[in-house]
């Protein structure tokens, strides 16, 4: 192996020859065997070769690289389909109304952003999909193929939508403007923002990818288990090469090829930049990314050059070109474009006297314009054929381009041309000139639109391409039919109470057992679990519904003869993705979105462990909360005390922070068994019977406590985020009751400690009324709304929050707490000025049990005394010496150590 540094990784050239004769003779020799017998004999007898070496001990350094040429040869690239001239003239157009799109919005308003040079690079890409691959949602029940498009290249999309007449020309001019313009176009694939246009939101990197692999996996699902046939739907997903960068990106790939996801197809736009620079400057990303892709058993199919470059790659008998062509770093290649062809002579073809006689037939300029294979539609359409006709892997396509590609020197391979959005007069002379765009000098000036009409041959071949593939793209198309939600027969035994001590975790599987029983809902439910079933008590889910596996299961499971053995299915209904939070979540998505990607409602719920739940994956909950993605979330093992062992890794006091940040995910934190059963109903029923674009998230905790009967009339205010649950006990009889009140809010497990405050307060003189919190996220949603509607409106008769409503009448103070940071408390304390004092677990967790750490956090009875009576002090309620002496009673120290670091 070379100790050469500029020598890429992976790619072994086998040192310097030392007997060139007997070199020729053996290759002569293999060449007869492929010519007289075959490719197989010839591939027979490098395996015994190969076999042989590893007997003698002559091993071959482990690559997972090809030569750094074309997979597929010129010799066996299929006929072009499609009429390459109008082809041209049409991705002219596009490109350049795609640049014009940005650089108009940006000189009207500078800094409204948007991006030219990635879909400069990729247009080849997408045109040849348009034209002749992606299937549209055709007519016969076929839905078309899945397209995640590269979040930043979507103003070319959006090109080829003007171009077909589905966005108008003053849509184009209100890119990025969706606020004053409500047609306004989106800077990247936002469902929630083009909810007829786009399916997948893509753009935060390494999210598309994964959501992407998923999606393949989970339209085989929907098939094995006989609800949808989607055998023939493609799922494309379009990448950067910087965007590999990203753990999301490559960390599923062996789910992939484990599947056998052949509906599944990778382009990678290598066009070795990302935003700052080179993506493997001193290295060759396209082998990187081959290796990491074959390793995981892919079908890799490398489309670098252009066909301009086949008759040198056929006329190159010595092998230097190849040669040449994989010892070149990406940083020089990217050098190659910025400099003149000249240079090009020099420094690629100079390396080697052989190469520079090669060419030396060709002019500067024709040595400056030999394509990449990207930019060409030839390489790219054998390609694709290739990779759609492919059984048994998924296919990526690792496509070589340039960034910024016809830009010129206004970011042509520049490092700069990522944020390039605005182009000079001059700049954008060049363009038009280079694409011989029908522009006059003043058009070109002011960067106007360009539509050849709709009757041109271009917009008519366009059309003429997407009505024989199925239709425009991208479309999104929901289902509206409500799916009916069961009245009765789930419900009524969660809201009877059990006097047995129970966890919500178990309570949330006996309703999830039952919603799977139910004979019109339950085929629909898809749970999701990330490897920690047994630790939610779910494991009899296993051998009645069974773990999804494509092959269904080969071996004999060891526990087979227990009664919950562990039963793999290929139509088995869980989706056990193993410890990937990511991938549940990407899973999640595809189930949560087939209301809208296959038109038959999923209903997902994904159990998780609370604490690698929204700080783990939330900007995959975002992109789904982005994709309208309904279901539930359960964050089991909840609260930073109710978890008591598990210490600072694993005990979770702030998801519901951070679940509240998340615009249509509503977060419930209830504590009994009738509170979770009418907050999942209602879910069900808002999202599969009402069609609302929202999703749930609730904590679920493994304490266990009796679980009381649902209080008359309680639902509303379960579902509001707060319900009165118990006076405070009366005086004693004939005793006039002056005692000083308070109020007590409560959550999850937490409610109980209020409810020994309760007593507590009632042994000290006071009438503590207690509250089931379920929900501070809803209460603060309604107010805000509340409270700007009165803004808006102010001489109407003002409105009141429902959580100011409920305490009127009374100044008692309000003392909230919960297993969870004072933050999520206090979303609604603005609304209750001066009352309202929150308790909670700010700070890492620790290990140790319950009592201790509910004492170490002040969140139990004892604290929660405390703070109502120094509440009640403080207003002069209470005497302070009480409080004092209080705090000794209740054995607690006022010196000790304060759990919050900071
Ligand atoms: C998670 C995330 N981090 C950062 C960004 C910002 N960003 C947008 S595009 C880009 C560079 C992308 O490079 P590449 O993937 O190679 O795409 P190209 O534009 O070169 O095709 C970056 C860093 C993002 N969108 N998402
Ligand atoms: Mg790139």
């Amino acid at each position: 192996m070379s100790n050469d540094l500029k020598t890429p990784l992976n790619w072994s050239g086998g040192g310097a020859d030392t007997d060139v004769g007997e070199t020729e003779e053996w290759l002569t020799a293999f060449e007869q065997v492929i010519r007289h017998e075959g490719r197989e004999r010839a591939r027979f007898l490098l395996e015994k070769l190969l076999e042989k070496g590893y007997e003698k001990d002559v091993t071959l350094p482990f690559t997972g690289n090809t030569p750094y040429i074309n997979t597929i040869p010129a010799a066996r690239q299929p006929e072009y389909a499609g009429d390459r001239t109008l082809e041209r003239r049409i991705k002219s157009i596009v490109r350049w109304n795609a640049m014009a799109m940005v650089v108009r919005a940006n000189k009207k308003f500078a800094g409204l952003g948007g991006h030219i040079s990635t879909f400069a690079s990729s247009a080849t890409l997408y045109q040849v999909g348009m034209h002749h691959f992606f299937r549209g949602r055709g007519a016969g029940g076929f839905d078309g193929d899945m397209l995640y498009i590269q979040g930043h290249g979507s103003p070319g999309i959006y090109a080829y939508s003007f171009l077909e007449g589905r966005i108008t020309p003053a849509q184009l001019e209100s890119f990025r403007r969706e606020i004053e313009t409500p047609s306004g176009l989106s800077s990247y694939p936002h469902p929630w923002l083009m909810p007829d246009y786009w399916e997948f939101p893509t753009v935060s990197m390494g999210l598309g990818p994964l959501a992407a692999i998923y999606q393949a996996r989970f339209n085989r699902y929907l098939r094995n288990r006989g609800l949808r046939d989607n055998q023939g739907r493609k799922i494309w997903a379009f990448l950067g090469d910087g965007e590999t960068d990203e753990p999301e990106t490559l960390g599923a790939l062996t789910l992939a090829s484990r599947e056998r996801l052949d509906n599944l197809i990778f382009v990678i736009n290598c066009n070795l930049q990302r935003l700052d620079g080179p993506v493997r400057g001193n290295g060759k990303i396209i082998q990187e990314l081959e290796t990491a892709f074959r390793g995981a058993g892919w079908n890799v199919i490398k489309v670098i050059w252009g066909s301009d470059w086949d008759p040198l790659i056929e006329a190159d008998n010595t092998g230097r070109l190849v040669q040449r062509m994989t010892e070149v770093l990406d940083g020089e290649y990217q050098k190659y474009v910025v400099e003149p062809g000249s240079y090009v002579r020099q420094e690629f073809f100079g390396k080697y006297p052989e190469l520079l006689e090669l060419v030396k037939g060709y002019g500067d300029e024709q040595l400056h314009g030999l394509r990449r294979g990207g930019h060409d539609p030839e390489k790219v359409y054998a390609a694709y054929k290739a990779a759609v006709e492919h059984q048994g892997s998924p296919t990526v396509i690792l496509a070589k381009t340039v960034k910024g590609y016809g830009l010129g020197e206004a970011g042509e391979g520049r490092n700069v041309t990522h944020q390039q959005k605005k182009l000079n007069e001059e700049e954008l002379r060049f363009f038009r000139d280079r694409f011989e765009l029908p522009l006059t000098d003043e058009q070109v000036a002011e960067a106007a639109f360009y539509h050849p009409g709709p009757n041109s041959p271009e917009v008519e071949y366009l059309r003429e391409c997407r009505s024989r593939l199925g239709g425009s793209i991208p479309s999104r198309r929901v289902r509206t039919e409500p799916t009916p939600i069961p009245k009765t027969g789930v419900w009524e035994r969660f809201h009877t109470g059990v006097d047995r001590d129970v966890s919500t975790t178990m309570v949330f599987v006996q309703i999830l057992t039952q919603l799977l029983k139910d004979a019109e809902i339950g085929p629909k439910v898809v749970p999701i679990v990330p490897d920690e079933a047994r630790t939610f008590g779910m494991e009899s889910l296993f051998r009645q519904f069974g773990i999804y596996s494509y092959v269904g299961q080969l071996y004999e499971p060891v526990d087979k003869s227990m009664l919950l053995y562990y039963r793999e299915a290929k139509d088995g209904q869980i989706l056990e993705e193993g410890i990937t939070e990511a991938g549940s979540m990407a899973s999640f998505i595809a189930a949560g979105t087939s209301y809208a990607t296959h038109g038959i409602d999923m209903i997902p719920f994904f159990i998780f462990y609370s604490m690698f739940g929204f700080q783990r994956v939330g900007d995959l909950i975002w992109a789904g909360a982005d994709q309208r993605m309904r279901g539930f979330l359960l964050g089991a093992t909840a609260g930073r005390t109710t978890l008591n062992g598990e210490g600072l890794q694993h005990e979770d006091g702030h998801s519901l922070v951070l679940a509240s940040v998340v615009p249509n995910l509503r977060a419930y934190d209830p504590a009994y068994a009738f509170e979770l059963a009418v907050i999942i109903r209602d879910g069900l029923e808002r999202m599969f019977e009402q069609r609302e674009d929202v999703f749930y998230y609730l904590t679920l905790y493994n304490e266990n406590y009796p679980m009381p009967p649902k209080p008359d009339g309680a639902d509303a205010g379960i579902l509001r985020g707060l319900y009165k649950l118990k006076d405070a006990p009366p005086p004693a009889d004939g005793v006039p009751d002056t005692r000083p009140r308070v109020h007590l809010l409560g959550s999850g497990p937490i409610l109980n400690e209020a409810l020994r405050a309760q007593e507590l307060l009632a042994g000290r003189g006071v009438a503590a009324t207690v509250w089931s919190a379920t929900s501070y996220k809803q209460l603060r949603a309604d107010a805000l709304e509340v409270e700007r509607w009165n803004m808006l409106h102010p001489e109407a008769e003002p409105r009141k929050p429902y959580v100011a409503s409920l305490f009127e009448g009374d100044d008692a103070p309000i003392v909230a707490v919960s297993d969870y940071m004072k933050l999520v408390p206090d979303q609604i304390a603005r609304w209750l000025p001066g009352r309202f004092y929150a308790l909670g677990t700010d700070g890492f967790g620790r290990s140790e049990t319950r009592e201790a750490l509910r004492r170490f956090f002040e969140i139990d009875a004892g604290s929660v005394t405390v703070a109502a009576l120094h509440q009640l002090a403080l207003r002069g309620r209470y005497d302070r010496s009480a409080v004092r002496r209080a705090l000794d009673e209740l054995g607690i120290d006022p010196e000790k150590a304060y759990a919050l670091v900071s």
